[in-house]
């Protein structure tokens, strides 16, 4: 195992905590209505961002998916650009085309889609691409653990096996694919799954940015070598903003009073209407929704942030992880105000 400097240690708390803060200055966008629709968080799953690119190169492609920012601001695209894209607007990064969810940064060579498991295909692509043109360089594949069920990203584990492709396949699993527990969905063990495309895979607590660094350092090789080989490494993490900002299950857990008060009128004249489905059915189904609220609150795990965890582990940091926040608060309360005065300033016009 490397003994890790303390240097990589600060470089990645700095890419952990910038993209947790300009996330939260996202949610307020969104609270505040500036950010339309959906808006997929990355909270929590900074440590395995963070560990993988921490040991990539110049050159180097990533395709992720819906939860793109951790990845496109850590790996150092414009955060001016990437919130106005957010925000829709025509200076954004994808001429405010793409929202959050659809980004491309060529220069970077990033991309970001909302199609579960289409960051196998296009990993495999760039993968192959750089197998022609004889470089080192690799490609990485963000993906939940919900696409591994999805033909697409096996298809791309298989060709990136047989074809012998640099690609780092990551799994983030936070065993959730929406309000689905993907456990309940999924045949046999999904490390065996990949072992069976003859692909090397391992697990790792991916809310430990060390571990996953230390993973990641084991995997380079492998697929930086003359004759590369993929390599998959399936690492957990938690969604403690479910899965959107305004996820309704954790507004529940939030909120009991407000929400169920909302809904207990109409669930209560749905188990009681005369028309419909049979009762017992009618009244299974209620049972099914208050399950599944009661199922988002057990996933909720504050001791598994990410930044919290690197915070506790490394206490003799302490002065100069404040320093690293403060530099990057000051940092993205700027960009945020000015993108904010921009768009107020053509709102006016
Ligand atoms: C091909 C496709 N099917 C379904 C959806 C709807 N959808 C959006 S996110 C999501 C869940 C994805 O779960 P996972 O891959 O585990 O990612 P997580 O949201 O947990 O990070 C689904 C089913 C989609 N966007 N694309
Ligand atoms: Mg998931």
């Amino acid at each position: 195992m490397t003994l890790m400097r303390e240097k990589t240690i600060l470089e990645l708390y700095e890419a952990m905590y910038t993209s947790r803060y300009l996330e939260k200055i996202v949610t307020q966008l969104w609270e505040k209505g500036n950010i339309y629709g959906e808006m997929h968080l990355g909270i929590g799953e900074e440590a395995i961002i963070a560990g993988v690119l921490s040991h990539l190169i110049p050159g180097d492609a990533i395709s992720t998916d819906h939860r793109s920012t951790p990845p496109f601001v850590m790996r150092g695209v414009d955060i001016e650009s990437l919130l106005l894209e957010f925000l829709g607007h025509p200076k954004g990064l994808c001429s405010g085309l793409g929202g959050h969810m659809h980004l491309f940064c060529k220069e970077l060579l990033l991309t970001s889609s909302g199609i579960v498991g289409s960051s196998g295909p296009s990993a495999v692509g760039f993968a192959l691409a750089t197998k022609y043109q004889k470089t080192k360089n690799i490609a990485v594949a963000f993906f939940g653990e919900g696409s591994m069920n999805q033909g697409m990203l096996l298809e791309s584990l298989n060709l990136a096996s047989s074809l012998n492709l640099p690609v780092l396949f990551i799994c983030k699993d936070n065993n959730w694919a929406i309000t689905t527990r993907s456990n309940e969905v999924t045949g046999g063990v999904l490390l065996d799954r990949v072992r069976g495309f003859g692909i090397e895979a391992r697990e790792v607590d991916g809310s430990d940015c060390m571990a996953v660094w230390q993973a990641v350092e084991t995997a380079i090789p492998r697929l930086r070598k003359r004759n590369p080989a993929p390599y998959f490494i399936q690492a957990s993490c938690t969604h403690n903003e479910g899965h959107f900002l305004g996820d309704p299950l954790l507004r529940f857990h939030r909120s009991p009073k407000k929400e169920l008060g909302a809904v207990t009128g109409p669930l209560t004249k749905s188990v009681l209407h005369y028309k419909g489905g049979r009762l017992d059915k009618r009244i299974s189904s209620v049972s099914n929704v208050l399950a599944l609220i009661a199922k988002a609150r057990a996933q909720l795990s504050f001791s598994n942030d990410p930044i919290r965890r690197l915070e506790k582990t490394q206490t003799h940091l302490k002065d100069q992880f404040a320093q690293i926040k403060l530099k990057v608060e000051k940092k993205i309360n700027s960009i945020s105000e000015r993108v904010l005065n921009l768009v107020q300033e053509e709102a006016s016009l």
